[in-house]
């Protein structure tokens, strides 16, 4: 199949997904076509893949530039010229409306071009909610040719925000386990815990749900039960707050912030505690990611995290703000090393229910069914 695939292209889960699916079609045979303003952090060179920039203009009477409309112009250029036998959107705001019109204005010049929208989360939970945004959301959802949620938790907040009558169909976020490795690297742990400290780690984006502020506060607390390091990767509007405010309390030992890294995992794989303390969380793909280096999660039990770490067997689940509970829970995984050492394999195990293997000929089966019905 020829795919065309729209993403954001930055560090978020929706764009890693977009990513890793494209590149996991690629190796199918598919021909993949990334349709977005900039390469995309995780896209890697293939022979399958092909990446078109969207560009947009800086005409001075823009006070805003009308971002949608070029991807739209785009998609119609690209579905038409390179032959597209199917769009793929992530993350509807605004990718469902332009996949839309893109389709409408292909039909007018007799070309049939399906498209799906995969729903991430904050265009549901917290966005897309919005009333500046939820009557085209609301129609680009049921005018689109199938949507998937990445899991259970989600397609329940869609339907409690939106009102949608169409199906939405769950295709969880996966892991390409092959990639994945599950040792710690020496040199890191000399590192960052050189004295054999416990190290714990958060990787996000800094946005104010991810509650940064909690994995400090339940690191004070729970350094005060035994020696532990935390080490931050990743980068947004919170970073500078919260850094400044470790600089001020003289922490800057102890907590380490990386910044953005395009292959986490290889950092995460040294650690002993993934910590993911979400305001919400539609699935957690950061989580799953660490599981899958066998890494152990202590996270919220919000959301459609609960699908994903199983409480008592991959992680510990808290309730949202009760860092007292979260230091609690990351010592009772850290306090002993068989524990440990049983978490980190339930982590593995758990992380293969959502291996590559299993979740990428689900996608595939929707494509075909989608244009089955398209021909029809
Ligand atoms: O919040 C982020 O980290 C970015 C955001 C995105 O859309 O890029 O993530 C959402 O999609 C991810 C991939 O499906 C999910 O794993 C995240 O849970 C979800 N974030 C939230 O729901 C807050």
């Amino acid at each position: 199949m020829r795919i065309g695939i729209v993403c954001y292209p930055t560090f978020g889960g929706s764009g890693v997904v977009a990513t890793e699916l494209g590149m996991a079609l690629a190796e199918k045979g598919h021909i993949i076509h990334f349709i977005t303003y900039d390469r995309p952090v995780r896209l890697r060179d293939h022979p399958n893949v092909f990446y078109h920039e969207v560009r947009v203009s800086d005409y001075p009477l823009f006070d805003y530039q009308p971002y949608e409309l070029v991807l739209t112009s785009k998609l119609v250029d690209v579905a038409k010229y390179e032959g597209l036998d199917l769009m793929h959107v992530h993350y509807a705001i605004p990718h469902a409306s332009a996949a839309w019109m893109a389709q409408r204005i292909l039909d007018a010049q007799g070309i049939r071009v399906p498209f799906i929208t995969t729903l991430h989360g904050t265009d549901i939970t917290l966005v897309g909610r919005d009333p500046s945004f939820e009557p085209v959301i609301t129609f680009s959802m049921e005018r689109s040719n199938a949507v998937t949620a990445v899991s259970e938790s989600l397609r329940r907040d869609t339907y409690s925000h939106f009102p949608l009558k169409r199906d939405v169909q769950v295709i969880p976020n996966f892991v390409c386990l092959e990639l994945y490795k599950h040792q710690h690297d020496p040199s890191l742990r000399l590192r960052y815990a050189p004295k054999g400290e416990r190290l714990l780690v958060h990787v996000s984006n800094f946005r104010a749900v991810k509650r940064v502020d909690d994995v400090v506060g339940m690191f004070k607390l729970l350094r005060q039960q035994m020696p532990v390091r935390l080490l931050l990767i990743g980068d947004g509007p919170e970073r500078q707050r919260i850094e400044t405010q470790c600089r001020h309390e003289g922490t800057c030992d102890q907590i380490h912030f990386l910044g953005k890294m395009t292959r986490p995992e290889e950092v995460v794989a040294s650690c002993d505690l993934f910590v993911l303390p979400s305001e919400t969380e539609s699935f957690g793909l950061a989580a799953l990611e660490a599981m899958a280096c066998g890494v152990p999660v202590v996270c919220s039990d919000s959301g459609g995290l609960p699908e994903v770490v199983s409480h008592g067997d991959s992680g510990l689940l808290c309730p949202v703000g009760d860092v007292r509970a979260f230091a609690d829970a990351a010592a009772a995984i850290l306090g002993d090393d068989a524990r440990l050492a049983a978490y980190r394999q339930n982590a593995l195990r758990g992380a293969a229910r959502f291996d590559l293997m299993e979740i990428l000929p689900r996608y595939e089966s929707l494509y075909a069914q989608v244009l089955a019905q398209v021909k029809a």
